[in-house]
Protein backbone atom coordinates (compact mmCIF):
# COMPACT_ATOMS: atom_id res chain seq x y z
CA UNK A 1 0.00 0.00 0.00
CA UNK A 2 1.59 3.38 -1.03
CA UNK A 3 0.66 6.79 0.87
CA UNK A 4 1.73 9.78 0.03
CA UNK A 5 2.82 12.57 2.44
CA UNK A 6 2.50 16.33 1.15
CA UNK A 7 3.65 19.14 2.98
CA UNK A 8 3.07 22.67 1.77
CA UNK A 9 5.04 26.17 2.46
CA UNK A 10 7.43 27.21 4.68
CA UNK A 11 7.34 23.35 6.64
CA UNK A 12 10.58 22.69 4.91
CA UNK A 13 11.47 25.43 8.07
CA UNK A 14 10.50 22.89 10.78
CA UNK A 15 13.20 22.68 13.75
CA UNK A 16 15.05 25.91 12.45
CA UNK A 17 12.47 28.67 13.42
CA UNK A 18 9.44 29.29 15.88
CA UNK A 19 9.62 26.05 17.61
CA UNK A 20 7.52 27.66 20.10
CA UNK A 21 4.36 27.28 17.64
CA UNK A 22 5.37 24.26 15.94
CA UNK A 23 7.92 22.49 17.81
CA UNK A 24 11.57 21.68 17.55
CA UNK A 25 11.36 18.21 15.38
CA UNK A 26 12.52 18.53 11.56
CA UNK A 27 10.15 17.76 9.16
CA UNK A 28 13.44 15.18 7.92
CA UNK A 29 13.25 13.84 11.13
CA UNK A 30 8.91 13.39 11.48
CA UNK A 31 9.33 12.00 7.78
CA UNK A 32 12.04 9.27 9.28
CA UNK A 33 9.66 8.67 12.15
CA UNK A 34 6.56 7.95 9.47
CA UNK A 35 8.12 6.04 6.95
CA UNK A 36 9.27 3.65 10.05
CA UNK A 37 5.84 3.25 11.35
CA UNK A 38 4.31 2.90 7.10
CA UNK A 39 7.39 -0.51 7.05
CA UNK A 40 6.05 -1.98 10.51
CA UNK A 41 2.20 -1.86 8.72
CA UNK A 42 4.10 -2.74 5.51
CA UNK A 43 3.17 0.31 3.75
CA UNK A 44 5.44 2.45 1.23
CA UNK A 45 5.38 5.76 2.02
CA UNK A 46 6.20 8.77 -0.48
CA UNK A 47 7.04 11.89 0.51
CA UNK A 48 6.82 15.66 -1.01
CA UNK A 49 7.52 19.46 0.03
CA UNK A 50 6.51 22.04 -2.15
CA UNK A 51 6.25 26.09 -1.23
CA UNK A 52 4.08 25.74 -4.82
CA UNK A 53 0.50 25.55 -4.80
CA UNK A 54 0.59 24.07 -8.28
CA UNK A 55 2.99 21.90 -7.43
CA UNK A 56 1.34 20.60 -4.99
CA UNK A 57 -1.87 20.12 -7.54
CA UNK A 58 0.56 18.55 -9.97
CA UNK A 59 1.68 16.22 -7.33
CA UNK A 60 -2.11 15.39 -6.47
CA UNK A 61 -2.89 14.20 -9.88
CA UNK A 62 -0.10 12.14 -10.44
CA UNK A 63 -1.46 9.86 -7.50
CA UNK A 64 -3.71 7.82 -9.44
CA UNK A 65 -1.71 6.89 -12.16
CA UNK A 66 1.39 5.71 -9.55
CA UNK A 67 -1.25 3.71 -7.23
CA UNK A 68 -1.21 5.27 -3.84
CA UNK A 69 -4.26 4.32 -1.72
CA UNK A 70 -3.70 7.63 0.82
CA UNK A 71 -3.03 10.83 1.35
CA UNK A 72 -1.66 12.85 4.70
CA UNK A 73 -1.82 16.15 3.60
CA UNK A 74 0.14 19.15 5.54
CA UNK A 75 -1.46 22.20 3.62
CA UNK A 76 -0.09 24.60 5.62
CA UNK A 77 -1.11 28.28 4.55
CA UNK A 78 -2.72 26.88 1.67
CA UNK A 79 -5.13 25.32 4.03
CA UNK A 80 -6.91 28.75 4.39
CA UNK A 81 -7.14 30.01 1.00
CA UNK A 82 -6.80 27.41 -1.67
CA UNK A 83 -9.78 26.17 -3.82
CA UNK A 84 -7.12 24.20 -5.95
CA UNK A 85 -6.29 22.14 -3.96
CA UNK A 86 -9.47 21.28 -2.61
CA UNK A 87 -10.77 20.50 -6.26
CA UNK A 88 -7.94 18.45 -6.76
CA UNK A 89 -8.30 16.22 -3.83
CA UNK A 90 -12.23 16.07 -4.92
CA UNK A 91 -10.96 15.12 -8.47
CA UNK A 92 -8.90 12.22 -7.57
CA UNK A 93 -10.77 10.67 -5.16
CA UNK A 94 -7.90 9.20 -2.76
CA UNK A 95 -9.14 9.17 1.21
CA UNK A 96 -7.05 12.29 2.14
CA UNK A 97 -6.64 13.13 6.06
CA UNK A 98 -5.94 16.84 6.64
CA UNK A 99 -3.00 17.42 9.14
CA UNK A 100 -1.74 20.50 11.29
CA UNK A 101 1.13 20.88 13.94
CA UNK A 102 -0.82 23.00 16.10
CA UNK A 103 -4.72 23.40 17.17
CA UNK A 104 -5.72 25.85 14.58
CA UNK A 105 -8.64 26.39 16.82
CA UNK A 106 -6.78 27.74 18.92
CA UNK A 107 -5.06 30.28 17.28
CA UNK A 108 -6.13 33.70 14.94
CA UNK A 109 -9.78 33.42 13.64
CA UNK A 110 -8.42 33.32 9.85
CA UNK A 111 -6.94 29.66 10.61
CA UNK A 112 -10.63 28.18 11.65
CA UNK A 113 -11.86 27.61 8.21
CA UNK A 114 -10.20 25.28 5.90
CA UNK A 115 -11.20 24.63 1.97
CA UNK A 116 -9.75 21.42 2.18
CA UNK A 117 -11.28 19.77 5.26
CA UNK A 118 -14.51 19.07 3.21
CA UNK A 119 -13.39 16.75 1.23
CA UNK A 120 -11.17 14.85 3.49
CA UNK A 121 -12.33 12.10 5.74
CA UNK A 122 -10.68 13.03 8.58
CA UNK A 123 -8.65 16.36 10.63
CA UNK A 124 -6.02 15.93 12.91
CA UNK A 125 -4.29 19.25 14.51
CA UNK A 126 -3.04 20.43 17.77
CA UNK A 127 -0.52 17.48 18.32
CA UNK A 128 2.37 18.86 17.19
CA UNK A 129 4.83 16.21 15.01
CA UNK A 130 2.54 13.35 16.78
CA UNK A 131 -0.55 14.92 14.82
CA UNK A 132 1.41 13.19 11.66
CA UNK A 133 1.49 9.30 13.64
CA UNK A 134 -2.55 9.71 14.55
CA UNK A 135 -3.45 10.87 10.73
CA UNK A 136 -1.03 8.07 9.66
CA UNK A 137 -3.23 5.39 11.74
CA UNK A 138 -6.51 6.67 10.94
CA UNK A 139 -5.96 6.67 7.46
CA UNK A 140 -4.49 3.46 7.34
CA UNK A 141 -7.22 1.78 9.44
CA UNK A 142 -9.47 3.47 6.98
CA UNK A 143 -7.95 2.27 4.01
CA UNK A 144 -8.00 -1.62 5.74
CA UNK A 145 -11.49 -1.01 6.24
CA UNK A 146 -12.38 -0.23 2.79
CA UNK A 147 -10.11 -3.13 1.48
CA UNK A 148 -11.98 -5.50 3.94
CA UNK A 149 -15.62 -4.50 2.76
CA UNK A 150 -14.55 -4.54 -0.88
CA UNK A 151 -13.39 -8.29 -0.27
CA UNK A 152 -16.66 -9.29 1.30
O1 LIG B 1 -0.15 23.88 12.30
C1 LIG B 1 0.10 23.60 11.12
O2 LIG B 1 0.58 22.52 10.80
C2 LIG B 1 -0.14 24.64 10.03
O3 LIG B 1 -0.54 23.94 8.85
C3 LIG B 1 1.19 25.33 9.81
C4 LIG B 1 1.10 26.47 8.79
C5 LIG B 1 -0.04 27.42 9.15
O4 LIG B 1 -0.18 28.41 8.14
C6 LIG B 1 -1.35 26.70 9.34
O5 LIG B 1 -2.33 27.63 9.73
C7 LIG B 1 -1.23 25.62 10.41
C8 LIG B 1 2.41 27.26 8.74
C9 LIG B 1 3.59 26.42 8.36
C10 LIG B 1 4.81 27.24 8.50
O6 LIG B 1 5.79 26.45 9.09
C11 LIG B 1 6.81 27.07 9.75
C12 LIG B 1 7.69 26.26 10.40
C13 LIG B 1 8.73 26.79 11.09
C14 LIG B 1 8.89 28.17 11.13
C15 LIG B 1 7.99 29.00 10.48
C16 LIG B 1 6.94 28.44 9.77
Amino acid sequence: MKILLINGPNLQLLGYREPGIYGDDTLEAITSRLRELAAELGCELIDFQSNYEGAIVDRIGETVAEGVSGIVLNPAAYTHTSVAIRDAIAAVKIPTVEVHLSNVHAREEFRRHSFIAPVCIGVVAGFGADSYELAFRGLYSHLRKQTKNKNH
